[in-house]
């Protein structure tokens, strides 16, 4: 069988460096897609980089940008995929409040560009593809647990945008005949999760302070919910999407639910500390030690203008159909995220501003 080619866009993020590498173990030629930096952006992936000028290299990565319609055309007519996985997105839910019409561009509208690359270059019958669609399009709860008929209720510039994407996605697969489906994926994270969203913040706070290079860590809304799990399981979800002689849209989930806060505990009793929690209020004292030592603080900062309480996905559809089921509880994982910041924190530098 002639080898697959596949393009993947947020190369450079958590899931692309998970999807790079399962693509090249099954034997795929994979391009990536990643932005100018001012510094280097490619950590996650430099296991598996390969020098341009070595022969029979299978990884090559191409600069481009979501924004930019015309690379967009350049990058599908050069590399001629037989699988494009749009995961490229400002991912951010807090930032797209800050950012939201640049959120609505790259995340929105980026999806069409693509689809219309592949679509301009009349390859919408031979080229299958993933679009990176989320569970914040469930946003208010309308319904528990969350599954592909639940209706949708965005509740944030970033979940808007991914609901247009998620339409266009399915527009074009029904206009255009276009195997594209959707993964509608609920909160997945790893050693590779970005250090600004909540579990990698907290488990890099819990393995810094436990080696003294911390003193707080400051959170906002601990009573949201969330649905983890591993982002290596959900990648394989991605990929078997696309094997499907059918396009379908699909949730991803463990279907699992627990409060942010139940992963603060989790993570300091990883390193070996317990918290009480002394509760807010105006001696707001939050999460402290046996000996009086407040280590976790809320700060309303980092409440959302509108919040997501509760996410619960049912994944049954993905079961069935794709054979697709996680294994890693989000208790293990909250476990395997801590034991790596805590190697990762012994040379890192802290960084400000999470
Ligand atoms: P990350 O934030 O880790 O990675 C996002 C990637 O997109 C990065 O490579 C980033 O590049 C790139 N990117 C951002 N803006 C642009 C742009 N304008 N043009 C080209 N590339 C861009 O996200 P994840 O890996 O966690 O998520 C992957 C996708 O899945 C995203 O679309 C996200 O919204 C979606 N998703 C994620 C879930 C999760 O729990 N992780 C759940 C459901 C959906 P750079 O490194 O330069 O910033
Ligand atoms: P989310 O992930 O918004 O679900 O989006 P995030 O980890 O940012 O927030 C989860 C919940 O934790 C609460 N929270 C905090 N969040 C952050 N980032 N920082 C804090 O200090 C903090 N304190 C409490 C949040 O309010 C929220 O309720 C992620 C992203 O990967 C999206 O791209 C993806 O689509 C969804 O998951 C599924």
């Amino acid at each position: 069988m002639a080898q697959k080619v596949a393009l993947i866009t947020g190369i450079t993020g958590q899931d692309g460096a998970y999807l790079a590498e399962l693509l090249l173990a099954k034997g795929y030629e994979v391009h990536g897609v990643k932005r100018r930096s001012s510094s280097f952006n490619t950590g996650r992936i430099e296991h598996i980089y390969q020098d341009p000028h070595e022969q029979n290299a299978r990884f090559h990565l191409h600069y481009g940008d979501l924004t930019d319609s015309t690379n967009l055309i350049r990058l599908v007519q050069q590399t001629k995929p037989d699988e494009v996985y749009n995961l490229a997105a400002q991912s951010h839910v807090a930032v797209s409040f800050e950012t939201p019409e640049y959120t609505a561009n790259a995340d929105g509208i980026g999806t069409l560009r693509l689809l219309e690359a592949i679509r301009i270059l009349g390859m919408e019958k031979t080229c299958r593809f993933y679009q990176a669609s989320t569970s914040e399009l469930y946003g208010l709860v309308q319904e528990v647990p969350q599954r592909e008929t639940t209706p949708f209720y965005p509740r944030s510039p970033y979940a808007a945008a991914k609901l247009y994407a998620y339409w266009i996605v399915v527009n074009y697969r029904e206009a255009y005949g276009m195997h594209a489906s959707n993964g509608i994926l609920f909160n997945h994270e790893s050693p590779l999760r970005g250090e600004t969203f909540v579990t990698r913040k907290i488990t890099r706070a819990a393995a810094a302070i436990k080696l003294e290079r911390q003193e707080k860590l400051f959170l906002g809304n601990l009573d949201a919910k969330r649905d983890w799990g591993h982002a290596r399981e959900y990648v394989r979800g991605m990929w078997l999407m696309l094997q499907q002689d059918e396009a379908d849209d699909y949730v991803l989930a463990t279907g699992e639910t627990t409060p942010v806060r139940t992963f603060v505990e989790w993570a300091f009793a990883d390193v070996g500390i317990t918290l009480r929690w002394e509760g807010e209020g105006v001696d707001e004292k939050g999460y402290c030690t046996e000996t009086g030592k407040c280590l976790v603080e809320v700060d309303p900062r980092y409440f959302r203008p509108t919040e997501v309480d509760l996410l619960i996905g049912d994944p049954t559809k993905a079961k069935e159909k794709l054979g697709w089921v996680h294994e890693t509880s989000p208790r293990d994982l909250a476990r395997e995220m801590v034991m790596a910041d805590l190697d990762v924190m012994k040379t890192a530098p802290i960084g400000k501003g999470a």
